[in-house]
């Protein structure tokens, strides 16, 4: 099959994935909650935002973030390539609070309407979104994503820097020789190496005699499975109109027209498209493990408020023959439905997920004890006719509290999406 119909294949199988994932429900509004419907949405913004665009277009222009702490200089580093100023550098930081794309004026319509569209791209969308037109040869077939940092108080830029590098091809780590081993810079190539995509590493503004830290930064990248990513080491200079000497800056050029170079370029597009969907089936497995987790959650949930329903049954069944009147039963009915609530309450804010449910469980409408007394207590020796009833009705009232817990939703179409993508990525990988 030619490469670009196998690529089309590809792309409509994960159009479908996509949809899969997005319908993937956790019900189970637990501590983990948040990671599992973080993780989720990641997984089809990666399809969406990457593979699918790609796919579409796999010889287009090829897609750089370019991240780091906050005053590593990156902002400068892209100045200075381009010659003027692209993206706006300075000392208070953070500085760069958006993405800034620098791309060819060719492409400006391309990063202004068809780039992290899943912001939105209406009228009204609020797209955290810079783009810059201005010609130079290394932008021709490539553009450069300032991101903001992900290491200031401004936790949203973190979030932003991490959608970037999924949704780009290549990441241009810049970091200086003050803040390289900081942890936010690793807990962020954790992120990076989960997406996966190819990272190339600069340290900038060292000083004389900083060749330790270089060679330890050099073995924490080798550490985190980056061996061999630092292309560039820049020292700290004075700037001339912002900007650092050309010379400076020539490991980083070769780097990035080596990205673009025309031999070979049609199998680094399948080589990152490779990692990537090796990323996305962990993504996917860890999915499943969090549903699972969410269905077992939701299942000793479930089997606590049943518990308590059955005791509190047995408890109301016990002191039967000792009722005297209609209005005894139904007061005890009444008592025990009322400990039903609270021991189901006491049981779920033990479990994960139970507090929000413990919160519904006074709005749940309390059986017809009323029909019941005047059924059964007519009956003179209050017998096995009433413990029935009494019983089923604690049953039925105990599902109906369990009922407030909700399943997961079904993930079989989910599994044969992937399955598909599965074999429509070995056929675009051969082709
Ligand atoms: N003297 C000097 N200043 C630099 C150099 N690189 C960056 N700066 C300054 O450091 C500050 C932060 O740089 P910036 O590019 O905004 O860092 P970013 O936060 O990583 O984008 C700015 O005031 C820059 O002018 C350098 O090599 N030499
Ligand atoms: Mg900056």
């Amino acid at each position: 099959m030619p490469t670009k119909d196998a690529a089309r294949a590809l792309a409509v199988a994960l159009e479908s994935l996509a949809v899969e994932v997005e319908n993937l429900t956790y019900p189970i509004q637990g501590d983990s909650h948040t990671h599992r419907v973080a993780r989720r949405n990641r997984t089809s913004w990666i399809i969406r935002e990457h593979l699918i665009r790609r796919l579409a277009d796999l010889e287009g222009t090829v897609r750089v973030v370019v991240a780091g702490p906050t005053g590593s200089g990156a902002s400068t580093v892209i100045n200075s390539i381009a010659g003027v100023k692209i993206s706006e550098a300075g000392p208070l930081r953070p500085t760069t609070t958006v993405p800034v794309v620098w791309c060819e004026p060719r492409l400006e319509p391309e990063f202004a309407f068809n780039f992290l569209t899943g912001f939105g791209t209406g009228p009204e969308a609020t797209r955290p979104l810079r783009v810059v037109a201005h010609r130079h040869h290394v932008v021709e077939s490539l553009a450069l994503v300032d991101a903001p940092d992900f290491d200031s108080t401004e936790v949203e830029h973190r979030s932003i820097a991490e959608l970037l590098v999924d949704a780009a091809d290549y990441c241009l780590l810049i970091v200086s020789r003050h803040r390289y081993a900081d942890a936010a810079v690793w807990e962020f190539l954790d992120h990076v190496n989960e997406r996966p995509l190819k990272v190339a590493a600069v340290m900038n503004r060292t000083e004389q005699g900083d060749g330790p830290a270089v060679e330890d930064f050099e073995a924490r990248l080798k550490a985190a499975g980056l061996d061999g990513s630092l292309v560039a080491v820049i020292e700290e200079q004075p700037l001339t109109d912002g900007l650092v000497m050309e010379d400076a800056l020539e490991p980083v050029r070769a780097w990035l027209e080596a990205v673009v170079e025309p031999t070979g370029r049609q199998q680094r597009v399948k080589d990152g498209i490779s990692a990537t969907l090796g990323g996305l089936f962990k993504h996917l497995d860890a999915l499943d493990v969090a549903r699972s987790a969410d269905l077992a959650e939701g299942r000793a949930l479930r089997a606590a408020a049943e518990r308590v329903a059955d005791e509190r049954a047995a408890i109301v069944v016990e002191r039967i023959p000792t009722i005297q009147t209609r209005q005894d039963l139904a007061a005890l009915i009444e008592r025990e439905i009322g400990e039903v609530r609270r021991w189901t309450g006491a049981a779920w804010l033990g479990l994960d997920g139970g507090k929000a449910l413990a919160e519904q469980l006074s709005e749940l409408a309390s059986p017809d004890i009323e029909a019941i007394v005047s059924t059964n207590a007519a009956d003179s020796d209050q017998g096995d006719g009433l413990t029935g009833s009494v019983q089923a009705m604690f049953e039925q009232f105990g599902r109906s509290v369990a009922a407030l817990v909700e399943e997961p939703a079904e993930i079989d179409a989910l599994e044969r999406a992937a399955a598909v993508v599965m074999q429509a990525g070995r056929t675009f990988l051969d082709a």
